[in-house]
């Protein structure tokens, strides 16, 4: 397995989860066309590590591009974009990619992102080697977003957590789960968690959404996730952690009260979409009790955290809503 990037947490910090001293780590302008790269995904791969990095280019087009790394933190992107080939399905029109994730089920890699097809919804596609890339059926009707599969059928179905939502800057948003045989028709959508009530954790009062891939831990599915409070100059993203039951994640077991992390450090305060901190994607070593979490910070770069497994599993639950 490849060893994940590990910082040991600095002296004097009691945080659960704290930043890599070197952040971000990824530039908004790491690649010749891009404006900014934030809200990415990367998994183990081949010794090292492959992810899919949502970059804007300077006309602010949104779309995916493939990367690899030999230490999950130095990163080549590719300089162009993801060509799909057609997967499940010949109709894979995308007017727009962003917020991907990325996993590995089986035998392959699949990758989920907000895709435009008259607006948001989920698009789904696989990889076995991050060249070739097959756009399976969108997931979903418009309008949704934070589309995030769990690595391992539950009950003899793929499952995914997705938020429905609208076509702007959503006001609104609850986590639900749906169910596939195939990856191609997606049913038996079942609420997980919504938006607090103001007065119990106003940091994730206005909408929530999935963030990392849920890691099954002893204690059921461990998932970083954002929420959302809306201010009066405009939203903050923060991480919170949740713990969901192993066979039924509609099953809330623990949540977050506090934050994990919040926007605080300049490249999370100033951007062009100042104070967000947007997970995607986490790696982790159950023998070494380690988890390094990928974020975007402000919509322009990427910056990662790290904890403890242990911990935030312990923190999750003293904590919880
Ligand atoms: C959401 C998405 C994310 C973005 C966030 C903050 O609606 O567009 O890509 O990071 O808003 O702007």
């Amino acid at each position: 397995m490849s060893n994940i990037p590990w910082q040991d947490r600095p002296e004097g910090s009691n945080d659960v989860v704290w930043r890599y001293s070197e952040n971000p780590i990824i530039d908004r302008y790491a690649i010749p066309s891009s404006n900014s790269i934030f809200n990415s995904a990367v998994a183990p791969f081949e010794g090292g590590f492959a992810g899919v990095f949502r970059c804007d280019n300077k006309a602010v087009q949104m779309n995916i591009f493939a990367g690899f790394s030999k230490d999950g933190i130095n990163w080549d992107i590719n300089h162009d974009p993801i060509v799909m080939q057609a997967g499940n399905t010949d109709m894979i029109e995308s007017d727009y990619k962003y917020d991907p994730r990325v996993v590995f089920i089986e035998d392959r890699y699949w990758i989920t992102w907000c895709n435009g097809y008259h607006g948001p919804t989920i698009g789904i596609a696989y990889t076995f080697d991050f060249k070739e890339f097959h756009q399976c059926e969108n997931a979903f009707l418009p309008f949704n977003r934070n589309g995030v599969l769990f690595p391992e059928k539950i009950d003899g179905k793929y499952a995914m957590l997705s938020r429905p939502s609208d076509n702007g800057h959503t006001p609104f948003g609850d986590i639900y789960v749906s169910y596939s045989p195939d990856m191609k028709y997606w049913g038996e959508h079942r609420c997980v968690m919504k938006a607090t009530p103001f007065e119990d954790s106003a940091w994730q009062c206005t909408k929530i959404g999935a963030g990392a891939v849920p890691i099954l831990t002893e204690d059921g599915w461990l998932m970083i996730y954002h929420g959302v409070i809306n201010t009066c100059n405009g939203f903050r993203y923060a991480m919170g952690s949740a713990i969901l039951d192993k066979d039924d994640p509609s099953n809330v077991l623990y949540r977050t009260q506090p934050y994990l992390l919040g926007p605080a450090e300049p490249y999370e305060l100033a951007g062009d979409v100042p104070n967000v901190v947007f997970p995607c994607a986490a790696l982790h070593d159950f023998e070494k009790d380690r988890i390094a979490i990928y974020y975007g910070a402000a919509d322009t770069v990427v910056a990662m955290a790290f904890a403890k497994l242990s911990e935030l599993i312990q923190y999750t639950k003293d904590n919880s809503l």
